[in-house]
């Protein structure tokens, strides 16, 4: 399968990953300057995985991210507007104000199931869906994401071992960023190689370096198609780092400072930046340009958001239930 990028496609890439950062540089600022509300999640270091994976899926697919993808969400077509008023509990945010962050935030119509707080509850979800589209023989496939401490969890297991039985059309990135919560990776589980838990289960388990967009993208893209060929499931392990706390509030003083600067150095938006003008994509004209584009749109959805109302208390019953 030939995963193989154009110059414009490779612009284009550029232009979500700079969004995406744009995007949560200025979510950071907003709370650290008291104008946000409930937590905030950054996803900073994460968006070669969450842009790459939004670019390789199809319209017809279903998708289920964690709460550090907003790339994928933007990509499925959710509107910084609607994404930073949530953010805010706005009414005119994805959950009406029912959520100040993107935990629950979901649209079907965009492809998109809600981020489910319980850890890794968004796994068997999705193999719910992958098992409709299988039973349904329509040709779809189901991604979702977990995080290196929930994929500890028992139902990890029990949900990719299903997947495995059932030759489902699902595709599970495990976004390995080194750390859950405070938690490092070293004093989660004995096998720091995610990839081995495939061969547990009997299907592939593909390793790539979760900070490169192309690398991520080829990969994924071949896992995704080769599930909606009928080659049923696999698991891909995306090496990264969370580089902020887990949330706003925690500074993560207890990641040791030389690791921070040793994937400062793999930034996947700064070098990919490099590598486009390097290998003659683009000059840094364009990409100051593509930039200025992503900051207009970004400084665009604030303003809307600060200027949304709060929901009306009297609509607090209100799709509480999914309608
Ligand atoms: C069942 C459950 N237990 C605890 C939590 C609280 N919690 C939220 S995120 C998180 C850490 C998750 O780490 P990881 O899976 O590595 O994802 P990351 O935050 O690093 O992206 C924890 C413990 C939760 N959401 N669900
Ligand atoms: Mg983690």
């Amino acid at each position: 399968m030939n995963a193989t990028l154009t110059a414009e496609q490779k612009l284009e890439l550029y232009y979500w990953m700079i969004l995406t950062r744009t995007f949560d540089e200025r979510m950071v600022a907003l709370y650290r300057q008291g104008r946000g509300l409930g937590g905030a999640f950054s996803q900073r270091g994460h968006e070669a995985i969450s842009v790459a994976v939004g670019y390789a899926l199809q319209p017809e697919d279903i998708v289920a991210p964690m709460h550090r993808d907003l790339g994928t969400y933007l990509l499925r077509g959710m509107a910084p507007r609607r994404v930073f008023s949530n953010l805010l509990g706005r009414a005119t945010g994805i959950t009406r104000g029912r959520d100040a962050n993107l935990h629950g935030a979901g649209d079907l119509s965009l492809g998109l199931v809600g981020f489910i707080s319980h850890l890794p509850l968004s796994l068997p979800v999705a193999l719910g869906v992958a098992m409709s589209f299988r039973y349904r023989k329509e040709a779809r496939v189901a991604l979702t994401f977990c995080g290196d401490g929930s994929a500890s969890a028992g139902l990890f297991h029990e949900t990719v071992n299903m997947a495995a039985l059932y030759q489902a059309p699902y595709v599970l990135i495990i976004e390995n960023n080194q750390y859950a919560y405070s938690t490092p990776v070293s004093n989660q589980t004995r096998v720091t190689d995610f990839t081995q838990r495939a061969v547990g289960y009997g299907i592939p388990g593909l390793a790539v370096d979760g900070n490169d967009v192309e690398a991520v993208y080829a990969v994924v893209k071949e896992a995704i198609e080769r599930a909606r060929a009928g080659g049923g499931p696999s698991l891909i392990e995306a090496k990264t780092m969370r580089m902020l706390g887990h949330a706003i509030h925690d500074g993560a003083e207890y990641v040791p400072r030389a690791l921070l600067a040793e994937w400062e150095a793999k930034d996947p938006v700064i070098n990919f930046a490099r590598k486009l003008v390097e290998s003659g994509v683009t000059d840094r004209d364009e990409l100051d340009e593509i930039g200025q584009r992503a900051a207009v749109e970004i400084e665009d959805a604030i303003n809307f958001a600060e200027s949304s109302p709060f929901p009306d208390p009297a609509s607090v019953a209100e799709g509480v239930y999914a309608e």
